[in-house]
């Protein structure tokens, strides 16, 4: 009597399980990447998209973080998603400039007027411009949409002031030709380098700075062995979250359609946290001793002209309409 009620329980179950994947796409967890550690604003924004998903599909779609570079760096995890072995990715926009040569121009050294700027652009209509052409193009990714990646500024184990104070110093940049022609150009000697080297090639003098957002700065430990912060602004690389396109045909048009919302809500939410995370850090670094420098930004938006002419010139049309957005 017990067994034949517990198989009508089975089957009830089963049959329960079996509406609830009916409809839409199968059961599936999406493994999502990041360089940044649990609690960044990022991996924060990203948990809730997939908390929502989960929701809002009963739990048939869940999401899985992979968070601190655990799956690499960024360029490989690129090249991961492309493959489909990760099926969501938040990277900077810096290394997507090689696979798709497009957004470079949001890569550009100085091409935002300032943080209002950049964000007007990357939520208006050219920010959604861009997302689709990356989905476009043969890279084989579905651009979702946009996190906040602040403003970079120059950090180093000696004081920066001006131009002459930064020759000869070997500085990290991201892996893209483009931000060491930008180095170069300020006066350093700029060296492509992946982020998780990036700690001990600082302790050990392997390079004497790099540059980089102040939660980046403070999550990395890298204010205590590179102490000057130098307030150059040269750099406003807003970062992306993208899925794999062989993941995204995977999905039904509903699914879809509630994963581009989920995704607007995450830029939007990242945002807030952002912006309490840039508070936290510039304190705490201040606190541990770092000493903020101001420097003549326009001497480092004059030298990086050529960079901008360099990468800018099949855009003109594009780098007009930015600076047009108020
Ligand atoms: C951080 C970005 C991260 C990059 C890192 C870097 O959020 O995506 O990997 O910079 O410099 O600001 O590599």
């Amino acid at each position: 009597m017990k067994f034949r009620k517990s198989l009508v329980g089975l089957a009830l179950a089963i049959g329960s399980l079996t509406m609830m994947s009916a409809p839409a796409s199968a059961n599936m967890t999406l493994k999502a990447a990041d360089v940044h550690p649990e609690g960044y604003p990022n991996v924060v924004a990203m948990e809730h998209l997939g908390q929502k998903l989960e929701a809002a599909t009963n739990g048939r779609i869940t999401l899985k973080m992979f968070p601190g570079a655990i799956l690499g760096d960024e360029k490989a995890m690129i090249e991961q998603t492309q493959v489909g072995a990760i099926d969501i990715l938040r990277t900077s926009l810096g290394p997507v400039g090689p696979v798709v040569p497009e957004v470079n121009v949001f890569n550009m050294p100085f091409v935002f007027r300032d943080e209002a700027h950049m964000r007007a652009v990357i939520d208006g209509e050219i920010g959604d411009e861009l997302l689709a052409k990356i989905t476009a193009s043969p890279a084989k990714l579905v651009a979702l949409g946009w996190m906040d990646g602040g403003t970079r500024n120059l950090y180093t184990k000696k004081p920066v002031k001006t131009q002459a104070d930064l020759q000869g110093m070997k500085i990290r940049m991201m892996g893209n030709p483009l931000f060491v022609d930008t180095m170069n150009a300020m006066g350093g000697n700029g060296i492509s380098m992946g982020f998780g080297e990036l700690y001990s090639a600082l302790q050990t003098g392997v390079v004497d700075g790099a540059e980089n957002n102040p939660p980046t700065y403070f999550t990395q430990n890298h204010f205590t062995v590179a102490p000057y912060y130098s307030l150059t602004g040269h750099l406003m690389i807003p970062e992306i979250f993208v899925m794999s396109k062989i993941t995204w045909d995977k999905l039904s048009a509903d699914d879809q359609a509630l994963i581009k919302k989920l995704a607007r809500e995450a830029q939007m939410e990242q945002r807030e946290l952002w912006d309490a995370k840039v508070a936290e850090s510039v304190a705490a670094v201040k606190k541990a001793g770092v000493e903020f420098i101001e420097v003549d930004k326009k001497v480092f938006y004059d030298a990086t002209a050529p960079v901008r002419e360099k990468y800018g010139k099949d855009y003109a049309e594009l780098i007009k309409r930015i600076e047009a957005v108020k």
